[in-house]
Parts: C-alpha cells; structure tokens; sequence
C-alpha cells in the first residue's frame, strides 16, 4: 500500500485528460488500492485518477458514514442526465476552498469494475454530483472552472500564495 501526492490546482497536470483503461491487470489493483488509501487518509469522498497524476479513467468514491463502502468506476459514462441540483463542492486538489457548483441532479452510469466486468447504475443527491465531479477530473476540469474569471483568478491567487508560503 502507498500513499500517493495529490496535484493542487493550478497544477496544469490536473488539465490532463485521461486514456481508457485496456489491461485488468495486478497494476491496476494496486492502482485502486492505493488511490483508496489516498482517498481515506485525505478524508475525501471521491479521487479521480488525473489527481494523482496518473491520466488514465479510474475513479474511486466512498461515500458512507462507516467509510466502508469503496466504490470503482472505470472508464465511466453518463449515458444520461436530467435536472438540476446545486451544491457547495470541495475538492482535495482545492483544499479549504468551497463554491457553489450547478449539476444534473438524476444520472446514469455505464462503468467497469477493478476486474474489468461492466456495471450500471441511477445515481442522484450527493452521489450524482460526485461521479460527475469526477468525471470532469478524468475530462482535465476542476470544478473551479464552473465559477467566474474573477473568482477562478482569486482562487489561483490564493493557492499560489499558499505554496509559496507553505512549499
Ligand atoms: O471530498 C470531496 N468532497 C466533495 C464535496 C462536494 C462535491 C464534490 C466533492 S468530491 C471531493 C473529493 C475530490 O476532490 N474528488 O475529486
Ligand atoms: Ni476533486
């Protein structure tokens, strides 16, 4: 088990988009379970992939009280989206920022599993919002690009002054 470094935005790195996943292999698994350390030890609900600085189509989420239920995508779809539902959105490569962001509220999913077998699921409230959160990492975006040039500037700006001070 490792802990990986999660990019802080305005990492361009985090503008990478990500390549499907071809090979269930043990690379993989470890893939997974490593970015699942990563998540737990961050307090995260969600990591994609792209955070990690590796650009290929993998998420995992747990969105539990009890922080005991991983959940895997792989090569994630939304096939489908209706609604709209906004929300105070965080994320790890942002940290201490929060901004209101605006979502589909009801999905469907088309994924793949850590073994390679395909799954499909309806997502809506917070879960909903989080698979879309990632699936705009895995797209190269942050969920700040949703927010004003004036704010978007202001976070950068602010992040920048942070790891300047804090390196
Ligand atoms: O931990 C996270 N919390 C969160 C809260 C509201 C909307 C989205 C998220 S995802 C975020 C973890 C993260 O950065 N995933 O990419
Ligand atoms: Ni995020």
């Amino acid at each position: 088990m490792a802990l990986l470094n999660i990019l802080q935005y305005p990492d361009e790195r985090l503008h990478t988009i990500a390549q499907s996943v071809t090979e269930f292999d043990d690379h993989i698994k470890t893939l997974v379970r490593d970015m699942a350390e990563t998540m737990y030890e961050a307090r995260g609900i969600g990591l994609a992939a792209t955070q990690v600085n590796v650009h290929q189509r993998i998420v995992v989420m747990d969105l539990s009280e009890e922080r005991n239920q991983l959940q895997v995508f792989i090569n994630p779809v939304i096939t489908f989206k209706e609604g709209d539902v906004t929300y105070e959105e965080g994320c790890l490569s942002v940290p201490g920022i929060y901004e209101t962001v605006h979502r589909a509220e009801r999905i469907h999913v088309q994924a793949l599993n850590e073994h390679g077998e395909p799954f499909e699921l309806d997502a809506d409230g917070l879960l909903a919002i989080c698979i879309q959160h990632e699936l705009d990492h895995l797209a190269g975006k942050v969920f700040v690009e949703y927010l004003s040039p004036l704010k978007q500037n202001r976070i950068k700006t602010k992040l920048k002054k942070r790891i300047r001070e804090n390196p």
